[in-house]
């Protein structure tokens, strides 16, 4: 594990079994590279993407705490993404490595969210897969209620050409079309124009499959699997992601976006994504 700079800001790589790596930055505690051994990125990061903290970095996993997206008064995706985290641990041993980064209330988030909170984004890499677990400790004396989720960006040679398994008859609530219920009914979810949706109250794994590419996706302690994908149009707005970007990008995040979770003074919970190259 290497202190390094990353597109100019502090950040840890994490060297793993047989020749997999990773890149978590300090900012935002956002991992931005994951390498399997057959060389390959899993993760996408735009060209594009603003490195000096005045917005989230685009790529990557974003880490949303204490808001999902804009379901609530907060800033979207919440008040973490930009603010610098501390490095809280960090190990390796034949078969891993791993490190934990840690924030808290401060100041400037008490001012717009009233409450003591701490924050652990554990990332712990092995030969194939790597694991993200999100700790959030209510360190104050009354309860809370937050929204939350691991925004992870996964890179894709072509997203009209990829498959999602595993999400099948769940309801989910589809942002890109005024929030109505719908359920899936098709044995794979493919992209073929804007995507935004929240699966709900999700129970198996997912599995994308892209040629003769494919990555396993498990949750545990999220409710709630999003998936992303800005197509052309809405692509063309966002100032960080380069024109052809949503070709190249598939977001499948880990979420608690749907349902709020309550946390009692002194409680902690997890939630974790974990990724395999198969
Ligand atoms: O998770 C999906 C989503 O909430 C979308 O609605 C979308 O616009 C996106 O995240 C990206 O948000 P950002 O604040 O990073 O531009």
């Amino acid at each position: 594990i290497e202190d390094i700079e990353f597109h100019g800001i502090p950040a840890l790589r994490l060297h793993g079994p047989q020749g997999s790596s990773a890149v978590i930055a300090r900012l935002g505690a956002q991992v931005l590279s994951w390498i399997t051994p057959d060389g390959r990125e899993r993760l996408y990061l735009s060209e594009r993407a603003v490195f000096d903290g005045s917005v989230a970095i685009r790529g990557g996993v974003p880490v949303c705490f204490p808001q999902f997206s804009d379901r609530g008064e907060l800033p979207r995706h919440g008040l973490v993404r930009t603010r610098q985290w501390e490095v809280s641990a960090r190990r390796s041993g034949d078969d891993y490595a791993l490190v934990t980064l840690s924030t808290g209330d401060d100041a400037a988030s008490r001012a717009l969210w009233p409450h003591a909170f701490n924050l652990e984004l554990t990332l712990m890499l092995e030969a194939d897969r790597i694991d993200l677990e999100l700790c959030v400790a209510n360190t104050g004396e009354l309860p809370f209620e937050f929204t939350a989720a691991l925004h992870t960006y996964l890179r894709v040679v072509q997203v009209e050409d990829v498959a999602l398994e595993g999400l099948y008859g769940h309801d989910y609530r589809d942002a890109a079309n005024a929030d109505a219920v719908q359920r899936d009914s098709g044995t794979e979810l493919t992209v073929d124009g804007e995507t935004d949706r929240i699966y709900r109250r999700v129970r198996r794994p997912q599995l994308l499959r892209a040629g003769n590419l494919s990555l396993g996706i498990q949750q545990q302690g999220f409710p709630d699997t999003v998936v992303w994908n800005p197509w052309v149009d809405k692509c063309a707005k966002l100032a960080d992601l380069p024109a052809d970007g949503w070709r190249h990008l598939l977001c499948v995040e880990a979420a608690a976006a749907d349902t709020r979770q309550q946390l009692a003074a002194g409680d902690e919970w997890y939630g974790r994504q974990t990724l395999v190259a198969v």
